[in-house]
């Protein structure tokens, strides 16, 4: 039994139904500590650039499973564009694209389950040897630990996330522009909520059904 959903199912049943209609997606947390929604979240993404020497797949794993990709965000086709000019520069859909060729993707984080992302560039034209080639955005699943993204938030009315990696490339060079794409957050509502509202509506219809007579 998940905790975050019933504490939501009744606080709905409990509350009055002005509350219903504020139900924000929240985050727990949606950063370098962790990517983890209390309510089933979609997140659409978009592929800005990338500047690094890899070819680079972006995927989404749960962090109990870090190695396991449960979603294929953007692939490199190609490792860049080309190489001596823009610092490796890969475009979509140039040498960059989800796997149906779109430069956006779009992921549903499942409530009370903690995932991140990883760039994986293992087994990839480019790659040293004394590298395995990945890097997570949860600061804590780095060996050792460390921060390979940069989550910053654009104060707008989409309220985006840009999203940075450093992928190890050159070392640790912290240069946080190898990898670059947005998140933006949808609202969809979950079958708890949905269940509740019919649970409450239910409940009025009949004490006016009662008033009534
Ligand atoms: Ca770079
Ligand atoms: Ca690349
Ligand atoms: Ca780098």
């Amino acid at each position: 039994m998940n905790l975050a959903k019933t504490s939501t199912v009744l606080g709905l049943v409990a509350g009055s139904t002005l509350a219903l209609s504020a139900m924000p997606a929240e985050a727990a947390s949606f950063g370098t500590d962790g990517i983890l929604f209390e309510t089933d979240t979609k997140v659409d993404f978009e592929f800005l650039e990338s500047h690094g020497k890899f070819q680079s797949t972006l995927f989404i794993v749960e962090a109990d499973a870090k190695d396991t990709p449960v979603y294929t965000l953007f692939t490199e086709n190609e490792a860049y564009i080309m190489p001596e000019t823009d610092d490796f520069l890969g475009l979509c859909p140039d040498t960059v694209t989800a796997p149906n060729g779109s430069c956006t993707n779009g992921f549903e984080f499942k409530a009370g389950v903690e995932y991140s992302l990883l760039l994986d560039s293992m087994g990839k034209p480019n790659l040293p040897e004394d590298s395995d080639g990945k890097v997570w955005s949860t600061n804590v699943l780095n060996e050792p630990v460390s921060q390979q993204a940069m989550f910053s938030f654009e104060e707008t009315d989409s309220g985006k996330y840009t999203i940075r990696f450093d992928d190890k490339g050159a070392g640790p060079d912290a240069d946080f522009n190898d990898f670059t794409i947005t998140a933006e957050t949808t609202d969809i509502p979950e079958p708890a909520t949905l269940a509740g509202l019919g649970l409450v509506g239910g409940a009025l219809a009949l004490i006016r059904r009662r008033k009534a007579h």
